[in-house]
C-alpha cells in the first residue's frame, strides 16, 4: 500500500515535510500540496516532485485521492483541521500544538474517543530523536538510579516577526512539556514561571524559565529563549540518585581553525532534529499501514496545551499554578 498524503501548510514547516515525504519516505506519496498561497504551495510542490496544489485545506481533507492528512498551517488552524480529519475517518500528522486551545483539544479528543479509533498524531517529533530516546532508556532501565530533575534548554536564534510573547510558552515550549512525560513517564502537576528583569528592552519575545512538578514530585526546569543570537540550541539532562544522563547534540565534523577547535550550530530546529522529523514520518505512515499508532496522541496535545495554558497564567500571576489533568480515556491506553 502506498500512503498518498496531502500536505496542508506550506511554510518553513510545510515545505521540510514537503521534501521528506516526496523524496525520502518509504511507501508514501506526496499528493497534493494545499496552501492559502498558491504560489507558496507550488514551490513547495514543485522541490517535492508533486503535481497537483491546492488552495482549499477541506476539499483536500475529502479527497477520495488522499489516505491521509499532514498539517503544517499556523497552530490556530490546527484544531479545525483535525476536527475534519476526524470526521472524515481520516488519519492525521497535526504539527504542535494540537490547538493552542485545551478547549479545543479536548473537543478533537472527544471526537476521537467517539470514532472509538487512533487516527490523531501530533509532531512531537523529539520523541523520535536518538538522544531523547538514550535518556529515556536510562530512566526506564534505572541505570541511573530514580529520576529526580529535568533540566531543558531550548534557544532559537531568533523570533520571527509573528512571534508573541506568551508563544514562547504555547508555541516553542510544548516540545519541553511533552518530552518531560515522555522522558519520565510522569504527569506535570503544577508550574511556576518568570522573566529576566534583564531581558534585552528592544522588543522581541524575552526569555521564560518555568519550574514544573510531576506527580511523583520530580523537578523540570524549562528554559526557552526565542532570541538566543548565537545559534539554535537544545540541550537536556536528567539527574537521577545514582548518576546523570544528558543530550549529545549531534556533529558531523570538527573545524580547527586559527587556534581553535569548534563545531558549529544548526540555525534553527530542521536541520538538528532532521533525523526525529525523518524517523518520525516514517514511523507514522507505518503506522498507517499497520494499524497500530505510534508517537504523541491527541490526549498528549491536550496535556501539552493545559501545561501551557497553566504555564501563561503562572507568568502572569507570578504564582505556582496547579496543572488540572483530567482522567485519561481508555483509547489512550
Ligand atoms: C517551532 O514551531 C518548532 O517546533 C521548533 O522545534 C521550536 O524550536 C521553535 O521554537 C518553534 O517555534
Amino acid at each position: 500500500m502506498t500512503v498518498r498524503v496531502g500536505l496542508i501548510g506550506a511554510g518553513v514547516m510545510g515545505t521540510d515535510h514537503a521534501l521528506i515525504i516526496g523524496r525520502e519516505l518509504h511507501g508514501a506519496e506526496l499528493a497534493v500540496v494545499c496552501d492559502a498561497d498558491p504560489a507558496r504551495a507550488k514551490a513547495a510542490a514543485d522541490k517535492a516532485g508533486c503535481s497537483r496544489v491546492e488552495t482549499d485545506p477541506f476539499a483536500v481533507i475529502a479527497s477520495h485521492d488522499v489516505d491521509a492528512i499532514l498539517i503544517a498551517s499556523p497552530d490556530q488552524t490546527h484544531g479545525p483541521l483535525t476536527l475534519a480529519c476526524i470526521s472524515a475517518g481520516k488519519p492525521v500528522l497535526c504539527e504542535k500544538p494540537l490547538s493552542p486551545s485545551a478547549e479545543e483539544c479536548r473537543t478533537i479528543v472527544a471526537a476521537e474517543v467517539k470514532a472509538g479509533k487512533r487516527l490523531v498524531q501530533v509532531g512531537f517529533m523529539r520523541r523520535f530523536d536518538p538522544s531523547y530516546m538514550e535518556m529515556r532508556n536510562a530512566v526506564s532501565g534505572g541505570t541511573i538510579g530514580k529520576a529526580m530533575m529535568l533540566h531543558c534548554f531550548h534557544r532559537n536564534v531568533s523570533a520571527p516577526a509573528w512571534f508573541t510573547g506568551s508563544m514562547a510558552i504555547t508555541n516553542s515550549a510544548p516540545h519541553e512539556f511533552d518530552i518531560a512525560r515522555f522522558l519520565l513517564g510522569e504527569e506535570l502537576v503544577a508550574v511556576t514561571a518568570f522573566q529576566p528583569a534583564v531581558a534585552r528592552a528592544e522588543g522581541g519575545v524575552a526569555p521564560v524559565f518555568m519550574v514544573c512538578e510531576t506527580a511523583a514530585g520530580q523537578l523540570v526546569n524549562i528554559e526557552v529563549n526565542n532570541n538566543a543570537t548565537y545559534g539554535y540550541d537544545v540541550r537536556g539532562e536528567i539527574v537521577g540518585e545514582e548518576g546523570a544522563v544528558s543530550m549529545a547534540a549531534p556533529a558531523h565534523s570538527t573545524l580547527d581553525l586559527r587556534l581553535s577547535h569548534s563545531t558549529a550550530y544548526a540555525a534553527d530546529w530542521r536541520p538538528r532534529f532532521a533525523e526525529a522529523y525523518r524517523r518520525q514520518n516514517q514511523a507514522w505512515v507505518n503506522s498507517i499501514v499497520s494499524g497500530q499508532p505510534v508517537g504523541a496522541s491527541a490526549w498528549d496535545g491536550l496535556c501539552a496545551t493545559l501545561i501551557a495554558e497553566a504555564g501563561v497564567k503562572a507568568l502572569a500571576s507570578g504564582q505556582r499554578t496547579a496543572i488540572a489533568i483530567p482522567a485519561r480515556p481508555p483509547l489512550y491506553g
